[in-house]
This record gives structure tokens, sequence and C-alpha cells, in this order.
């Protein structure tokens, strides 16, 4: 081949190149080509086949945040981070590529598989309407060290308490809602809550002067009574002990002001439901000193109760 051929076939191969990856999108309205399978009894995990946008893949290449479509019976329609096992399943994958994918969802855990992209770098599903306005203060981010402002809150059992009545206990608070679908968000809190409770009990030297909050952010649905229900199903779910362990409630306002403190975010639209979430597991030491904010959902019972028992011992 002469140097001009070679030009030729390179320059061919670059506009085939051009060609292929500016093919475009299947419309929206394209039926999935798998059709939804229903849950396996014998796993018990439940798949869901849904079709999205990528608007962000994280730098493990194990999450990526979806913009995705509303999953009947299970979601509405949001932005939110989903995990991946197997990286090869994300690792092509760019911003604003249309994807189908499932969706796994077992007891403790959920995930994505089947990834496929349907298009490349198509137009983004339109965001959904944000337009909704909320009072907010203007709240410090606190850091380990800073001491926890008073919050009045309501207990599960309809009881008026604030969160400075803890001073000589060690405290941990993290955040959820009771209707929350995610296995490995919420539900997982409640889990490792549980699994905090059962420890301290049989830890020989742990600590008696500690409390667990559980603080719904979904305050229109979460009444006490709602709370109430939960907390016995979660204690005849995972044998939880309930007896140093509070769900509560409050006015939007101050749990607004509270999860803000620590960078942890809900859908706050009024009428909404606050799927579209992240995590926040806060605790503050028996000087009322926040002494460690756990990030996410990855943080084990056992480095829970370490941090209860060195709370536990800070003098006020
Ligand atoms: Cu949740």
């Amino acid at each position: 081949m002469t140097l001009g051929g070679a030009l030729l076939a390179l320059l061919i191969g670059g506009l085939l190149l051009g060609r292929s990856s500016m093919r475009v999108s299947v419309p929206p309205s394209a039926p999935l080509p798998v059709p939804p399978t229903p849950p396996t009894a014998s796993t018990n995990v439940q798949t869901f086949f849904v079709r999205g946008v990528v608007k962000e893949l994280k730098a493990d290449g194990k999450t990526v945040v979806i913009d995705h479509e509303e999953i009947p019976n299970y979601m509405a329609k949001m932005t939110m981070p989903f995990k991946v096992k197997d990286t090869n399943q994300s690792a092509s994958l760019g911003t604003n590529d249309p994807i189908h994918f499932r969706l796994n969802v077992a007891e403790y855990e959920s995930w994505i598989d089947q990834v496929t992209k349907t298009g490349k770098g198509a137009s983004p599903v339109a965001d959904p309407d944000r337009k909704s306005f909320r009072l907010v203060r203007d709240v410090e981010v606190l850091k380990e060290g800073d001491a926890l402002p008073s919050y009045p809150l309501t207990s599960h059992l309809g009881k008026a308490f604030n969160t400075a009545q803890f001073k000589g206990q060690a405290l941990a608070i993290t955040f959820i809602f009771t209707r929350c679908p995610i296995p490995d968000f919420c539900p997982r809190m409640d889990f490792r809550f549980s699994e905090v409770t059962k420890r301290m009990n049989a830890l020989p030297d742990a600590p008696k002067n500690y409390h667990l909050i559980s603080l719904s952010f979904d305050v229109d649905y979460d009444t006490p009574l709602v709370l109430q229900n939960h907390a016995n199903r979660v204690k005849a779910q995972h044998g939880a002990d309930m007896s140093q362990w509070t769900f509560a409630t409050g006015k939007l306002i101050d749990i607004d002001d509270l999860t803000e403190r620590f960078g942890m975010t809900f859908a706050r639209e009024p009428g909404t439901v606050p799927f579209n979430h992240n995590l926040r597991t806060v605790v503050v030491d028996a000087a009322g000193k926040v002494q460690k904010v756990f990030v996410g959902n990855e943080w084990k019972a056992d480095a829970l109760v370490s941090e209860l028992e060195k709370a536990a011992k800070a003098k006020p």
C-alpha cells in the first residue's frame, strides 16, 4: 500500500468510526428488548428493567449516577446512584449515554447489571420539575469537635424531646424515611443500628449511657404512629433492642437545618417522596460535641460501637 493509500484508509476508518459513534439513540418510547421478570422466589431478588441516562460514572467504576424513568410499583423517576458489581458493565459508559439496565433488589443490597447503551450522548432526560421553593436557615457546617445545637423532635412514642438532653450520653443520629425502597440505604441503617443494640448488650464492658436516633426526613408521612409501627417491624425483623433507640420526626425546617450541617441531602419538595437522598450517621459525645460523621452506607456496626464506647467517656 502506498503512503497515500494508507492515509486514505486511515481517513476512511476515521470517518467510519466517527459515523458509528454518532449513531443515534433509540427513542425514549421504544420498547425494552427484555420483558420484566417477576421476582424470583428462590433467591428473593426482585428485578426491574429500567431505562435512563447516565449522569456520572464515579472514579472507582462501581457507582453510576443515573437519571432514570419511573419504575412502576417501585420508585418514582429520579436521579440517583446505583452500584455496579461488575465494573465491565460500567467501563464504557459516559455522561449523557442513554442506557437500559436491570435493577436487582435483594434484602440488604441492590445493584444493577445487564447495562446496555441505547445510543451515545443523546439529549438527557429532561430534569424533573424542581421549581418549588422552600424556606431554609443559613447554617454553618459542623465539623468534628463542634457542639451539636439543640433541635426539638418528637419520638415514635409521641413524646417531645430534644437533641441537647443527651449530654452525659453517647448519641448516634442517622437519617432515614420508613418508605425507603432501596435496601442498601435506609433499611441498611435500620439493620446496622439493630446490630449495634445487640452488640452493646453482648459486650461485657459496653457503656450503658448511649442512645440511638433514626430521624425521618419524610415529615408528612412518618408520623409518630407510622414510626412506632416501623420500630416494631424493625424489632421483629432484626431482634433489635429498642430500649435505647428512638425513631423520631420533627419540623422540616429543623430537620433541614440539622441535615444541612452534615452535608446530608434529600428531596424536600412538599408532596414528593424523598427518594433521592444520601446518608450520614453522626456520633455526638457525652459532652455534646460532634465526634464522628460516617458518610454513606459502608460503615459496619463494630465501627459505630467503638465510636459510641469512646463518645460515652467524654467529660461534659
Ligand atoms: Cu433511603
